[in-house]
């Protein structure tokens, strides 16, 4: 099951309450003093997980805490600090405090850690209220309460390039044949049910090493802002992109065509958020290994002239290679000029 967004409650430990104690021995019968002090209460701790992109751990376990800390003893022993709680979350996770809706972390790395809710401090032990007036203070205090909150999680998953398209174009056709990812894929729509992030490797050649995301998101149809189909609701994976890839069926399958097709595309992306229209997009042609797509793709150039488009064909593998190179060179410019980071502004 793919959850890309739930609501948790969170609560720091509590400290651990201050000790009033005094030294008592043979010999030292005003010995003073000598309760410790509470322990700190444990952190929630949100850790980037680049393993995993789902959020569904945290649909069915909403309540997370941490431990509390442990109460101050006699002898000057301070309490044991309380375990913090670690929350595995994807990257591209983005947290928004209920109370505020002001987003308040971002996890964009793999391993990086942000306290969310802080422990509590410990109470003070009556050592600390010793003074030449009171040399026998029978006073401690009590440990401070940790952090609490609910926050909403919503993934939005970060990929350098976001795929578009109508069901049935062979989006997970081409994320099968150029990334090591296995999506479904099948002669009917909806095949995908939620986004698939599939890496694509550059081993050779001056980019060695080089590796891109992709993101595959179900497919959109006419009216989806309306709800049809899957909606809207999987756009947001594809907001964080540099690029997106309008992928469209230039056979024509099933009487569609191309040129309708990409024009519904747009509306849908414009009507989700005008802002993804600003976005760099490459218009590729898949299927073209089918008769009708070469007159399919002279008409639809006739329709737009401006518009480049790259014909491929997943089914035998044509034109793949210079997409790939395509898309390489496009992300590497636009990251380079624009010095883009996955952070969206806010
Ligand atoms: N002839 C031909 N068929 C293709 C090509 N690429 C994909 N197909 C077929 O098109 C159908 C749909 O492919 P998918 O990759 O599942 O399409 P999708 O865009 O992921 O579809 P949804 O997940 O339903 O949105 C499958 O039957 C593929 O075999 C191609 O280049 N040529
Ligand atoms: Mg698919």
């Amino acid at each position: 099951m793919f959850v890309d967004e739930c609501t948790v409650k969170l609560a720091a430990g509590d400290g651990g309450r201050g000790c009033i104690s005094f030294r008592r021995e043979k010999y030292e019968p005003w010995g003073g003093p000598n309760g410790g002090d509470g322990g700190r209460g444990g952190d929630v701790i949100l850790v980037g997980d680049d393993d995993t992109n789902n959020l569904v751990d945290y649909k069915y376990q909403p309540h997370w805490s941490a431990g509390r800390g442990g109460h101050g003893l006699g002898s000057d022993q301070h309490g044991k600090d309380g375990e913090p709680r670690r929350l595995r979350l994807p990257l591209g996770t983005v947290v928004t405090d209920q109370a505020t809706g002001k987003v308040v972390a971002e996890i964009l790395r793999d391993g990086e850690e942000i306290v969310l809710c802080k422990g509590g401090n410990g109470g003070w032990g009556n050592t600390h209220f010793k003074t030449s007036t009171n040399r026998a203070p029978k006073r401690a205090n009590p440990g401070q309460p940790g952090e609490t909150g609910t926050y909403r999680l919503v993934l939005k998953s970060i990929a350098d390039i976001g795929l578009v398209g109508f069901p049935n174009a062979g989006k997970s056709s081409l994320t099968r044949a150029i990334t090591q990812a296995r999506p479904k894929t099948a002669a009917y729509p909806f095949t995908t049910l939620h986004p698939q992030i599939g890496v694509i490797d550059y081993p050779e050649g001056p980019a060695g090493g080089r590796r891109l995301l992709l993101a595959d998101v179900p497919g959109l149809i006419e009216g989806a802002n309306e709800n049809r189909g899957l909606g809207h609701r999987f756009l947001r994976h594809i907001e964080r992109c540099a690029l997106l890839l309008v992928l469209l069926d230039m056979a024509g399958t099933d009487a569609r065509d191309p040129r309708e097709d990409y024009r519904h595309l747009l509306r849908e992306l414009k009507l989700y958020d005008p802002a993804l229209l600003e976005k760099p997009c490459l218009v590729v042609a898949n299927k073209m290994d089918v008769d009708a797509a070469t007159a399919n793709l002279a008409k639809f150039k006739r329709r737009h002239p401006k518009v480049a488009v790259l014909g491929i064909s997943c089914l035998t593998g044509d034109g793949l290679p210079q997409l790939k190179k395509e898309l390489l060179k496009r992300v590497t410019r636009l990251r380079a000029g624009r010095k883009m980071s996955p952070r969206p502004a806010p």
